[in-house]
């Protein structure tokens, strides 16, 4: 991906030309515009995130065998160690960030609301019809800041996941597949992914756990697909040479952060789990959202 092409791309789906942002374009695609809800209320219920179980374990993060698509930023394929976590059952919904919203826990400038018109209509937070779709348009810091705002209401330590524990996660406790589903290609029986059309055909998202067939061993829905997910690491090229074995947690510098499993605008090899795109923290892509672990 390139950093050039990227600010083309900002400008280019700023008139939602979205023909011009369906591609492994760093998190970049979609929308990027200012937000202005700021509405605010003291009697907000927190959302409860469904959440599945992962025991500890050790596996092999980056290109899984027989990957004939893995890129240079995915090698080499190493073995890393991780705790037990909680992890979110599905993307965060945009009714579950709208409760942040309405909380005054969320900042306007830092995601898109939905509007009836324009290019804020494909973001989908704000709108009812869109409740149960995943929360999109939301940047690295909007994703840090709700996991902030629900650990503060909940007592729970919810939080981004680290890249190997969204990747160990995704392949069902560190198997060795291309995908949750295993290696067979994506396709929209497993996947909301551009299969020629947008969001198979459904502009934009779908609601989460809508391809049950793409599931997790563990019931983890959209791993791959529907939006891509923000996780808490920075993004470095060449980390896989010189990643610790433990808990690894991303380089200590670095502007960009990570996004994993691609899209309902991307084509079915970006789905693939081992596949890493780099996005500005401050990219509010509708093609991009999170889920979170505790
Ligand atoms: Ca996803
Ligand atoms: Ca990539």
């Amino acid at each position: 991906m390139s950093k050039l092409c990227c600010g083309v791309m900002i400008l280019a789906c700023a008139a939602w030309t979205l023909a011009a942002c369906g591609s492994d374009a760093g998190g970049t695609s979609g929308t990027d515009v200012s937000g202005s809800d700021g509405d605010t209320s003291a009697s907000v219920t927190p959302p409860t995130l469904e959440t599945v179980s992962l025991a500890a374990g050790c596996f092999q993060m980056g290109c899984a065998t027989g990957d004939a698509d893995c890129e240079d930023d995915e090698k080499p394929a190493h073995e890393v160690c991780v705790g037990a976590f909680e992890l979110g059952k599905t993307e965060v919904t945009a009714a579950q960030f709208e409760a942040c919203v309405a909380d005054g826990g969320c900042t306007p400038d830092l995601y898109v609301a939905w509007e009836d018109s324009g290019v804020r209509r494909n973001c989908n937070a704000g709108n009812a019809g869109r409740a149960t779709h995943p929360a999109n348009c939301v940047s690295w810091n909007a994703a840090t800041e709700f996991a902030a705002w629900l650990a503060g209401r909940t007592g729970d330590a919810w939080r981004l996941p680290t890249e190997a524990e969204w990747e160990y996660a995704a392949r069902g406790e560190g198997r060795d597949v291309i995908y949750p589903w295993g290696d067979d290609p994506a396709d929209c029986d497993h996947a909301v992914l551009d299969d020629g059309g947008y969001g198979c055909g459904t502009v934009p998202t779908w609601p989460v756990c809508s391809k049950a067939a793409g599931n997790t061993l563990q019931g983890a829905c959209d791993m791959s697909g529907n939006v891509k997910e923000w996780v808490s690491d920075r993004y470095g090229a060449t980390w896989y040479t010189e990643s610790p074995k433990d808990d690894p947690a991303g380089p200590v510098t670095g502007d960009e952060r990570v996004l994993k499993g691609g899209s309902w605008d991307a084509a079915g090899v970006l789905l693939r789990i081992s596949n890493r795109l780099a996005g500005d923290p401050t990219i509010r892509a509708n093609s991009g959202g999170f889920r979170l672990v505790k």
